[in-house]
């Protein structure tokens, strides 16, 4: 690992509109993961394993639920100069808050400033994976560039929703073209359907970072955002490299989940990252000891499955995660990811299902292929997720693909 002086930035102030309901009043990086994660603990988790213990966390939206998580679960020492900030829009540069992503840094200059790191990790809050960064900046140095972006291949037909980076096989760590979010018809050389898609992670030499966003931050006709803006600031010069993250070996990974990655930036895709930690060989494995991810510690009692009889059935749970805290009482759980505090009564079945803090289900009801945030009540001989057009005129959010989604909070009328 590199001994030069490292600043983690983390992006934490994204809308993300596209999880609504479950962002109504969080920041995406907030967002409840895997029954006991919020989705910033893998990035921050990323950052602390990889040996960088210094990090701010930029904010703006709806960041309460962000910056008691932050709060409470990753203060760290501050004897050894260790620390994890969440740090608000700070209006230094006129009365708005961020304005995008890159306006977001060039808000927080004096962090840097005061910090005089060598180098500056900047990764965005709400992907799921794991990545040692420090590979990626040994082979930033290697590179001799300024910048340099963390990429994986991904379906061409998603090239929309990505940075898309160009190279040309004389020289293909240099990034000859990067466009966000463009539509793609013409794949790569070796796999017509894939793209090399920015993941988000970039890694800038802690000089060349300040001027591109104080020049950035200048320019009345820039959108201040890191994949629109600055990055193709620095493809322009021929100063930026790409990392393929096929290269990143993190300790303890499977042969299964060495490059999974993704990005739950919508409902589905957010269902399926659940899907894939229970899967039976699982293509994420959160059973990583070597590379732990870190959350809080809640201090709740144990799981407990209760025989609710006489007369009442077992209560079990197969192919899932189920939190401590839970009581599963005579309720069947298939394939689903339960968090902390839930209570799932007799006669009810829960399939393909995502139910968060506190939940409590009521007898006999069922719940398939659904998505219940945090305290729901879902009172007996309630049905979700079996009649979409059902969910959907009760007011209920019905994903494409028919994963019906419970805002946090709702008391289901009986
Ligand atoms: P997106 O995720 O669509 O694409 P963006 O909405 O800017 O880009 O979010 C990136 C990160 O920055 C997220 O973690 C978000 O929370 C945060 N963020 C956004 N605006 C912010 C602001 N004003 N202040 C603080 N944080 C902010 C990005 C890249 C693409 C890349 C995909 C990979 O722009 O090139 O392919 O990520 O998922």
């Amino acid at each position: 690992m590199s001994s030069k002086k490292v600043l983690a930035i983390v992006l934490a102030g994204g809308e993300g509109k596209r999880l609504m309901p479950l962002t109504l009043d969080r920041a995406k990086p907030a967002v409840p993961f895997g029954g006991i994660y919020r989705l910033i603990d893998f990035a921050l988790s990323n950052i602390v394993n990889s040996g960088y213990l210094r990090v701010v966390v930029l904010t703006q939206y709806k960041s309460h639920s962000l910056d008691k998580h932050i709060a409470q679960t990753w203060r760290m020492s501050s004897l050894l100069g260790n620390y994890v900030a969440p740090v608000p829009a700070q209006q230094r540069m006129g009365k708005h808050w961020f304005r995008g992503s890159a306006d977001a840094i060039a808000q927080s200059l004096n962090l840097i400033h005061e910090e005089k790191p060598d180098y500056v990790v900047v990764v965005g809050a709400d992907n799921i994976y794991r990545m040692d960064f420090s590979q990626m900046l040994d082979a930033h140095i290697e590179s001799g560039k300024s910048c340099t972006v963390a990429a994986i291949r991904q379906p061409i037909e998603m090239s929309d929703q990505f940075g898309v980076i160009e190279t040309d096989s004389s020289d293909p760590t240099t990034i000859k073209a990067f466009v966000e979010k463009p539509t793609v018809t013409e794949g790569l050389a070796d796999d017509p359907t894939s793209i090399l898609a920015s993941m988000g992670n970039y890694i800038f030499t802690a000089d060349a970072l300040v001027d591109a966003v104080t020049r950035d931050a200048e320019d009345d006709s820039s959108k201040h955002d890191m994949g629109g803006d600055i990055v193709p600031s620095f493809v322009a010069q021929q100063d930026a490299a790409v990392y393929d993250f096929i290269h990143n070996d993190v300790p303890g990974s499977t042969d299964r989940d060495r490059d999974y990655w993704r990005d739950v930036g919508t409902l589905d895709a957010f269902f399926d990252a659940h899907m894939d930690l229970i899967a039976i060989h699982p293509v994420f494995n959160l059973y990583n000891e070597e590379w732990p991810t870190y959350t809080g510690n809640r201090n709740v009692p144990p799981a407990k499955f209760v025989h609710a009889g006489p007369g009442g059935r077992v209560g079990a749970a197969v192919d899932s995660i189920i939190s401590p805290g839970v009581v599963v009482s005579g309720a069947q759980v298939a394939t689903s990811v339960v968090s902390p505090g839930a209570r799932l009564n007799s006669w009810s079945t829960i399939s393909e299902a995502v139910i968060m803090d506190g939940v409590s289900v009521g007898r006999h009801s069922q719940i398939h292929r659904a998505i219940i945030d945090k305290n729901v009540v879902v009172p007996p001989r309630t049905q979700i997720g079996l009649d979409p057009e059902e969910d959907r005129a009760r007011g209920w959010v019905v994903t494409g693909s028919g994963i019906t989604v419970i805002g946090k909070g709702t008391v289901i009328e009986p």
